[in-house]
C-alpha cells in the first residue's frame, strides 16, 4: 500500500488566556449536559442533527476504517415500532432478566420498562458499529475483512456526537435497551452492523426533571505520575 500524501498540520498555538477562555467557554456547556428522559415533541431542525453528526464522522478510528453508520429516526411510525420493541425487551429486563444488584443500581434514577421517549422525541439516532468489512462478490460468495479498534472508536464518535448535539442546544439521552438486535432487522440493517447506542434527541419536556447526581472530583479520577 502507498503512503497517504502528508500536508501541513493546520494548528494554532494560542496565547495561555486564550486556552482557559476557549475551555470556559466549552465547559460551561458541556457540563450541563443532563441525559434526559421526558422529551417534547416539538420538531427540530433536522439539518441541525445532520450538522451534529457530520461532526461525530470526523472522530479518530482505528486505521481511519471509520466503522460507524448513524441512522437517523424521524418516520413516527418506525419509532413506534421501535418503542414497542425496545419495551418488550425491558419488561423482561426489570421483571427478572437483570440480577438484583443491577436493578438495585438503577432504583435511584427511577427508570423502568417505560420508554415513551422513543416515540415523543423528533429524533432518534441510532449508531451502528461495523464489526468487520463485508463485500459480496457477483458470485454471492461473501469476504470479510477485520476492522480494528471498532469499540474504541465508535465510543469517540458517540462522544463526538453527545458534545455537538449539546453545543447545538439540543437534549440527548444515551439509551441502551439490551439486547439491541431488533434495531438492526427493524432499521434493515446488513448483518455486519451492530446496535451500539440509541439517543433520542430533541427539547425537554416542559417541568422536565433530572436527579441530582453527583460526579467524581478531579482527584478521585485523575493521578498523576
Ligand atoms: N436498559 C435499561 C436499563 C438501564 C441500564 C443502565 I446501566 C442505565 O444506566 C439505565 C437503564 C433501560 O433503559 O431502562
Amino acid at each position: 500500500m502507498t503512503r497517504y500524501p502528508f500536508i501541513p498540520l493546520d494548528f494554532t498555538r494560542l496565547p495561555p488566556e486564550e486556552q482557559r477562555r476557549r475551555l470556559e467557554e466549552f465547559g460551561n456547556v458541556l457540563t450541563r449536559r443532563r441525559t434526559v428522559r421526558d422529551f417534547a415533541p416539538d420538531p427540530v431542525p433536522r439539518e441541525l442533527v445532520e450538522s451534529c453528526i457530520r461532526l461525530a464522522g470526523t472522530a479518530p478510528s482505528g486505521a481511519n476504517q471509520q466503522p460507524w453508520r448513524f441512522v437517523l429516526v424521524q418516520d413516527p411510525e418506525i419509532k413506534g415500532r421501535i418503542r414497542e420493541a425496545a419495551e418488550e425487551e425491558e419488561r423482561l429486563n426489570y421483571g427478572g432478566r437483570m440480577p438484583a444488584d443491577w436493578l438495585k443500581k438503577l432504583a435511584p434514577l427511577g427508570t423502568d420498562a417505560h420508554k415513551p421517549f422513543l416515540a415523543v422525541a423528533p429524533y432518534l439516532i441510532v449508531v451502528f458499529k461495523i464489526d468487520y468489512g463485508l463485500e459480496i462478490s457477483e458470485s454471492g460468495e461473501e469476504k470479510r475483512t477485520k476492522h480494528y479498534y471498532v469499540n474504541e472508536s465508535v465510543g469517540l464518535a458517540a462522544g463526538f456526537l453527545l458534545a455537538a448535539l449539546q453545543m447545538a442546544g439540543l437534549a440527548t439521552l444515551t439509551h441502551t435497551p439490551s439486547p439491541m438486535g431488533f434495531l438492526t432487522r427493524i432499521l434493515g440493517m446488513p448483518k455486519n452492523h451492530k446496535p451500539f447506542l440509541l439517543i433520542p434527541v430533541g427539547y425537554p419536556a416542559p417541568g422536565a426533571e433530572v436527579p441530582v447526581l453527583k460526579k467524581k472530583r478531579l482527584e478521585e479520577i485523575l493521578k498523576i505520575v
